[in-house]
């Protein structure tokens, strides 16, 4: 339901799946399906703007709006193949960006990232995958959002008769999902990120957000960056292997007082 519910699960044995409808993980779904190379996400923004100097292009989000100096804010329509095809792209946003590391630092078996337009895909793949299942909600400051748990629900419901056990939690998204699936546009318009989103005349991109199966992809994380293993999903470990052997990882210094900066203000 959010990442500050995190700690009641083990993810060292389980595939996280990391959840932002909107925006952050709708939007990366179309810049690898786009064809960006691959993307890393970071906590802080000062972090992000020093991958300007390793030849990245910076996306760059708080509170909705896009930073100033950065390539690319958070929106889905921004990525567009001339954009972002073979590019690398760091990327640092309000709370999607967070949940990932929140994953990665408790050392969760993999991460990949979910949105309705690679529900299928994903869901697909998670079945044969014969692993435990974490599905994280990024919400809003770690409260819960609608449009986060509706998506939990959906594909909790793709999910449901290839597992044992579901958490409570997951029930209550199953549940939700039920009520919302043909009244979603209604959920979505009654979220408080809807509204935050409507004030930056951002309508259009809710919409797109709630579009099934437009982007096949399967984003994990691979050392410190985001790839699509769409294309060796069935035989994943190998290509995640390969990129591991090549993976030139860059590590920005930031300034102590950006590391203590406020959780939200980073
Ligand atoms: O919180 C996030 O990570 C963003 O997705 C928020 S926004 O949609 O860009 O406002």
């Amino acid at each position: 339901m959010s990442p500050a519910l995190i700690d009641q699960f083990d993810v060292s044995e389980a595939i996280v799946v990391v959840i932002d409808i909107l925006r952050a993980t709708t939007t990366m779904c179309v810049a690898f399906d786009n064809g960006v190379e691959l993307m890393v996400p970071v906590a802080h923004i000062e972090e992000c703007a020093a991958y300007k100097d390793h030849g990245y292009l910076i996306a760059g989000e708080r509170s909705g709006e896009q930073l100033e100096g950065f390539d690319f804010g958070n929106s889905p329509f921004s990525y567009t193949p001339e954009a972002v095809a073979g590019k690398r792209i760091a990327i640092t946003t309000t709370n999607g960006t967070r949940a990932i590391k929140a994953a990665q630092e408790r050392n969760a078996r993999a991460i990949v990232v979910g949105a309705f337009s690679n529900i299928s895909t994903l869901a697909h793949w998670l079945i044969r995958q014969n692993e435990h299942v974490c599905l994280l909600c990024a919400g809003w400051r770690d409260n819960l959002t609608l449009e986060d748990t509706i998506f939990a629900g959906a594909l909790a419901r793709k999910l449901r008769n290839h597992f044992n056990r579901f958490q409570d939690t997951c029930l209550v998204a199953e549940t939700l999902f039920s009520s919302a699936n043909n009244r979603k546009r209604y959920f979505f318009r009654n979220s408080s990120h809807y509204r935050r989103l409507i004030h930056l005349n951002l309508q259009e991109e809710v919409k797109y957000a709630m579009r099934r199966d437009t982007h096949p992809v399967i984003p994990m994380m691979i050392g410190n960056a985001l790839y699509d293993i769409s294309a060796n999903k069935d035989d994943y470990q190998d290509y995640v292997q390969q990129v591991l052997q090549t993976q030139e990882i860059v590590q920005p210094v930031i300034t102590p007082a950006a590391q203590q900066a406020g959780k939200w203000a980073q």
